[in-house]
């Protein structure tokens, strides 16, 4: 699957900044840039070292790693929610699998903040608010449409109907309680009834803390009330990082980028971390295919049944899958070759209901 996730937050945080470093875009950043006024589009490499070891191993003609999309499209100041979020902006939102909020904790006075102070919390809070509103505007919209659909409906269709006015009942007493939906506890049939909405604060949130750049080394104040706030939350994660701090060091060569990381103490890039966090939080693992031709890593929600999976490889896998061979990642670098970790048993043969784990490597047998 291609995961999609959304870039938010008020204006002047750091979110193109961000965008840029993850995407290698250029897209334009600074208070006066005019550049809010649309979404930019980017993808994300995922940053994986199996990928890479595995590659090494086959030297494949081509590698490739998962792919992250990612949408930067800022709220706009607004007097009262409800305002902050264009039309266009609301649906680029609403698309993607995951938020992304950049939260602006560095205080270096040449950039304004649009609330005149630097206040994490308030803007945590002011962004979710928006959020807010904007689901319980969908909720209302639909239980209004809905009352004249259930005097006309019959049977199966009638029952349908009053389950789903009764999710959206109890999403609407979350909402009014300004709960995001993610701290709700829906069952399987709710959440599918409530999928095609695209609730915005249903999806899993990462709160991406940008700080001043002589705070990332060290335990920052500010990081404690916004972890605990996190702590609070279902789905919901918080990354620290220094976007000015990630763009200085994105313009050193590789090896000096790492020796600076490690002078600061500093044991992954953020945006690694971000990437990876937008994994745990979706339920998503990634298996690998390897060969001559190419080594590549694919998106499934972790557990998947092997058919399935093969399906994100192609339909034909799927359709026709008869049986995959199975090995962990590391268990065949350790072996050297595919060839020796048949002769040492290592190969194991999995069905259809095989659920796929992370870091497997996958041979599917399949005829159509
Ligand atoms: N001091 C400092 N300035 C930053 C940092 N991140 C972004 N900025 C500056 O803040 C301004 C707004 O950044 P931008 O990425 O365009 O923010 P956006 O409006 O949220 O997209 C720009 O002038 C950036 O250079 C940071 O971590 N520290
Ligand atoms: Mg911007």
């Amino acid at each position: 699957m291609n995961v999609v996730s959304a870039i938010t937050g008020l204006p002047y945080v750091g979110k193109t900044t961000l965008f840029n470093l993850l995407t290698g875009a250029h897209a334009a950043t600074g208070s006066f840039s005019g550049a809010e006024a649309e979404t930019n589009v980017g993808v994300a490499k995922v940053p994986d070292e199996r990928v890479d070891r595995l590659a090494a191993l086959f030297k494949p003609k081509k590698t490739t790693h998962a792919e992250v999309m990612y949408r930067d499209l800022g709220l706009t100041h607004a007097e009262k929610p409800g305002q902050a979020i264009s039309a266009g902006k609301l649906g680029d939102l609403r698309t993607a699998d995951a938020l992304v909020h950049v939260v602006r904790a560095f205080r270096d006075p040449s950039v304004p903040h649009v609330d005149g102070s630097v206040d994490p919390l308030r803007d945590l809070s002011t962004v979710q608010l928006e959020l807010l509103f904007a689901d319980h505007g969908v909720v209302e919209r639909r239980l209004e449409r809905l009352e004249p659909e259930l005097r006309s409906a019959k049977g199966a269709e009638r029952e349908t109907k009053e389950r789903e006015k009764a999710v959206l009942l109890r999403a609407k007493t979350a909402l009014d309680a300004e709960r995001p939906l993610r701290d709700v506890e829906f069952d399987p049939d709710e959440l599918k009834l409530m999928r095609g909405f695209r609730f915005l604060t249903l999806m899993p949130l990462l709160v991406a803390v940008n700080l001043d750049e002589t705070d990332v080394t060290k335990p920052d104040p500010v990081l404690e009330p916004l972890r605990a706030s996190a702590a609070a939350h279902r789905s919901t994660a918080v990354i620290p990082f220094s976007a000015k701090l990630e763009a200085e060091i994105a313009e050193l060569p590789p090896d000096e980028a790492a020796a600076f990381r490690g002078d600061l103490g500093l044991a992954e890039p953020a945006l690694d971390r971000l990437v990876r966090a937008t994994y745990e939080l979706l339920g998503l693992c990634s298996f690998f295919t390897v060969g001559e031709d190419e080594v590549r890593a694919w998106t499934v929600p972790c557990g998947m049944a092997a058919q399935q999976a093969a399906g994100a490889i192609h339909s034909d896998l799927e359709r026709g899958f008869i049986r995959s061979e199975v090995i962990r990642w590391d268990e065949l670098l350790k072996a050297g070759s595919e060839a020796n970790a048949k002769r040492q048993g290592l190969m194991r043969t999995e069905g259809k209901t095989y659920p796929v784990a992370d870091g497997d490597v996958v041979h599917v047998l399949f005829n159509v």
